[in-house]
């Protein structure tokens, strides 16, 4: 069917068919970036039988799939091989640890190791003939002690840290830190890294240190063998939150001598403060990248049509591109996500539409010749003296509830419409909005409307976003990741990321435009720089399997 067709990626990474959650295991092995994914081999949704996918990449975008990882063909996890991560061995072999469900639903740690390390595609795996390796502790309901971190070495005793989510009798989100020193035996360490309060259970916890410098990746184990430099580094804590399906992290100093992390700022800790993405985006996870020194981040992006339609398309489910993450030393109150840079190597015909004003109340189409797969860079800046001229508006303003992209206020909204059709009323706006308060002080706010995505009904249709911090001097700026059913867009150098998946009807193959719109009442726009690139796929014969 030509329409759900339409609907996969180019660049995106996706299975061949089935359904597809959490990233697992991300690594960085013999030249390999490997990948491994929560899927299930018999369908389109989520079931019991979820094993660990694979696939491997010398680039992180082209991918050669691999066979299943791990199926659930033990007492231990015969109710799924659920999500864990990797950890590199000082001489370079590589432990994997992952939750089993058991044959009773008990939620287990396990251990699995490739079976030939030689192989840089690590094909095939063993699980640890003693699995499982650890019980939920005593207090700790038996389905909610899951998702292993990767570990790390701690210098003081030279033994292995691993934290694993859960949640307490009072609905409090906790982390807790288990001490090993072989990957078999473990101990409970006293106390608990964090807890907070009524954010019930806490999945997929991502645990590492970002560089107060801002540049490059740290390896957990590295930072901590040079933990005299402890002003060097801030240690990020995310936990993806079952209430509420959202990715929060917060920044904060890590005490490993007494186990505990605490936020900088107590006003923003885990799950009520800083979100990865104000979209689509769940269970993500990080690795270090020896090769480039960096970061890379993962995240599940998830359908928002219906089972249904996933079911007659045979496949369910996005990674988010790869992501680099560094602290943002202009703020220093939040991370910069970033696509990493292969993804420009795919940047094919540029257009160049730089110093295109628009007036209040219009819209502007931007002549391409294909509109599918695109990476947008735009700057934007509001007529200074139209600013000036506001003396107050819109103080309220909140993405999901002012009237989204539609919406007319004194200073907003204005930015892009991107996989908008012929009639310009199938568009997913991806735009700005700024407020000023009495005091004269302005905010913006970066959002998403997913509103008028699709002429479908069966979907998920929601405006996100937030307030987006822009310093003195700064313009407005956004880059969006179009690809067929995704619109992926980073604000302010990745400040603020929103994605969302999209299902259009008709703003598909040749009939997708992209316009500029600005619908402020008082001002006009002005995007200072606006270049277009058109994007290559990824899935090219060579690499497939
Ligand atoms: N997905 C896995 C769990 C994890 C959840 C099961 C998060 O291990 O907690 O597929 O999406």
């Amino acid at each position: 069917n030509a329409m759900l067709q339409w609907q996969r990626t180019g660049f995106h990474f996706q299975p061949q068919k089935n359904w597809m959650n959490d990233p697992n295991g991300p690594v960085y092995y013999k030249g390999w970036y490997h990948l491994f994914y929560q899927y299930n081999p018999e369908g389109a949704v989520w079931g019991n039988k979820i094993a660990w996918g694979h696939a491997a990449s010398r680039d992180l975008l082209h991918w050669r799939h691999l066979p299943i990882a791990m199926l659930p063909d033990r007492w231990y996890d015969i109710n799924g091989v659920w999500t864990g991560s990797a950890t590199t061995l000082p001489d370079g072999r590589l432990a994997v640890l992952y939750t089993g469900s058991t044959n009773t639903s008990v939620q287990v740690q396990c251990l699995a190791l490739p079976t030939n390390p030689e192989d840089p595609l690590l094909t095939n795996w063993i699980k640890y003939e003693g699995n499982p390796v650890l019980y939920p502790p005593p207090a700790i309901g038996a389905k909610d002690f899951r998702d292993p971190t990767t570990a790390w070495l701690d210098p003081s005793d030279k033994t292995w840290r691993v934290v694993i989510g859960s949640k307490d009798a009072h609905h409090a989100g906790i982390a807790m830190t288990y001490k090993t020193k072989d990957f078999v035996h473990y101990e409970l360490v006293p106390g608990l890294l964090h807890r907070v309060p009524a954010t019930g259970m806490w999945e997929c916890i991502d645990f590492y240190p970002v560089g107060t410098r801002g540049d490059n990746g740290i390896d957990m184990s590295e930072a901590m063998a040079k933990s005299n430099n402890a002003e060097d580094v801030v240690h990020v804590m995310k936990a993806s939150m079952d209430d509420d399906r959202h990715d929060y992290y917060a920044l904060g100093r890590y005490d490993a001598a007494a186990n505990t992390w605490a936020p900088m700022d107590p006003d923003a800790d885990v799950g009520i403060g800083l979100r990865y993405d104000w979209g689509k985006f769940y269970a993500s996870k990080t690795f270090y990248d020896p090769a480039k020194r960096r970061r890379v981040l993962w995240g599940w992006v998830g359908e928002t049509d219906s089972e249904r339609a996933d079911v007659a398309k045979g496949w369910a489910s996005l990674q988010s591109i790869p992501r680099t993450v560094v602290l943002d030393t202009k703020t220093g109150s939040n991370l910069l996500q970033w696509p990493v840079e292969e993804v420009e190597t795919l940047r094919t015909n540029s257009t160049d539409l730089s110093g295109i004003t628009i007036d209040h109340g219009s819209v502007f189409p931007l002549n391409l010749h294909r509109a599918t797969q695109l990476d947008i860079l735009a700057e934007f800046q509001l007529d200074p003296l139209a600013v000036d001229a506001v003396v107050e508006a819109d103080v309220g303003y909140n993405c999901s509830t002012s009237g989204g992209a539609a919406g007319r206020g004194a200073l907003g909204p204005f930015g892009l419409l991107v996989l908008t059709d012929r009639r310009l009323r199938e568009q997913t706006a991806v735009y700005f909005y700024v407020s000023r308060g009495l005091d004269g002080s302005l905010r913006t706010h970066f959002c998403q409307d997913e509103t008028r995505s699709s002429y479908a009904n069966d979907i998920v249709k929601r405006v996100v976003g937030n307030v987006v911090p822009v310093l003195d001097g700064e313009t407005l700026s956004v880059r969006v990741l179009v690809d067929h059913s995704i619109v992926e867009s980073f604000a302010q150098g990745g400040r603020s990321t929103a994605t969302s998946r999209v299902y259009p009807t008709e703003a598909i193959y040749a009939n997708a435009g992209v316009y500029l719109f600005n619908n402020a009442t008082n001002a006009r726009v002005t995007a200072k720089s606006l270049v277009v690139h058109e994007m290559d796929s990824s899935y090219n014969q060579a690499y497939m399997a």
